[in-house]
């Protein structure tokens, strides 16, 4: 049988209610990329879950369908979330699929622009708050406290059991948890889900590296953040929903919860660009965790399984290419030309 998403494909593990009514975009499903040149440099077994291939180009999905046909089987008829970008796209496409009015706040001039087309694209009603993520989802709590509006942010518990079958097909591919995870985190949702979804599936468990922006790093401070700051603007969260939950499962997997600069992260987008995978500066956090980590002896990567989760493809953010790669070279339409700037 052909592939029919993520709820056909383990619903059975996500405990969702009677009246959810599936809808679905064929989520998940995402290759688990190996990587042979970073692997050979790291004497490890390395691949990429690549998020990236998406219906809508990020791991959201996994949770949007979930929370959409939750909300629709109840009789939702307007959704609402904050969101840094990827989260507005994906609840846009899953309320238009389930013929839902979909409203996204997102701080202005702060997202990137692949997430902001999608939105527009998918017909919902973006807003722009002066603000930041963080006060664009206190207004979102609020206006679903007063209101029938349905929240979908990964404070809706549905969202997180989507989610965890990111866990699921990381196992079924390999037989068994990893010995590593490592992955990036903002609003903390999607590391809950791995280790609630790892611990589920009882195919072992991995430790759990998660990666925040050093400008945006409230977990690694131990306090929240008012004015986040980073190039990796999908993470630029000072108040994550989630926090205590990513704290602990970061504590029962032995693993952590570190920071990197915005260039350790422009420098592994670059790496894993070298090696065909292009994902959004957010998405190489968790590779940029593990080399930062493994070059001063802090991770002890030799001889180990790991994964490392790339959450958003790199479409979602091309303004970042000219600034971070090399910009294309311009010539008159002649030979001589071209041939003397490809021997240069
Ligand atoms: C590419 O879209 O919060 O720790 O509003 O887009 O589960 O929040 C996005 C987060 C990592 C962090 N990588 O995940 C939003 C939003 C990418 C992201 C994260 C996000 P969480």
């Amino acid at each position: 049988m052909t592939y029919q998403g993520l709820i056909h494909r383990y619903g059975q593990y996500l405990d969702l209610p009677a009246h959810t009514k599936n809808i679905s975009l064929l989520e998940g499903n995402t290759p688990l990329i190996p990587m042979p040149r970073l692997s050979a440099e790291l004497g490890c077994e390395l691949f990429i879950k690549f998020e990236g291939l998406n219906p809508t180009g990020s791991f959201k999905d996994r949770g949007m369908t979930a929370a959409i046909s939750e909300a629709v089987g109840r009789g939702a008829q307007t959704v609402i979330c904050a969101s840094t970008g990827n989260t507005a796209a994906s609840a846009a496409a899953y309320a238009a699929r389930a013929g839902l009015r979909s409203i996204v706040l997102i701080p202005e001039g702060k997202v990137a622009a692949g997430k902001l087309a999608g939105a527009i694209a998918y017909g919902a009603e973006v807003i722009q708050v002066q603000g930041s993520f963080d006060d664009a989802l206190t207004l979102v709590v609020e206006i679903t406290q007063k209101t029938p509006i349905a929240l979908v942010n990964s404070i809706n518990p549905f969202r997180i059991k989507g989610q965890k079958t990111a866990a699921f097909e990381i196992c079924d591919d390999l037989g068994s948890a990893p010995d590593w995870l490592c992955l990036p985190v903002g609003n903390a949702g999607n590391i809950t889900s791995y280790w609630a979804g790892f611990k589920q599936y009882q195919k072992g468990l991995p430790q759990v590296l998660g990666v925040q922006a050093a400008g945006a790093a409230p977990l690694v401070l131990g306090h929240p953040v008012e004015k986040p700051e980073t190039i990796a603007t999908a993470i630029r969260i000072g108040k994550p929903a989630r926090g205590e939950q990513a704290l602990d499962a970061a504590q029962e997997s032995n693993g952590r919860i570190i920071a990197v600069s915005d260039e350790q992260i422009l420098s592994a987008q670059r790496i894993l660009a070298a090696e065909g995978v292009w994902v959004e500066p957010a998405s190489a956090a968790g590779l940029s965790g593990l080399l930062a980590e493994s070059t001063v002896g802090k991770f002890e990567a030799r001889g180990k399984r790991i994964v490392v989760v790339c959450t958003g493809h790199g479409m979602k953010d091309p303004s970042i290419i000219t600034e971070s790669f090399q910009s294309p070279k311009v010539i008159p339409a002649n030979y001589d030309a071209l041939i003397d700037l490809i021997e240069e």
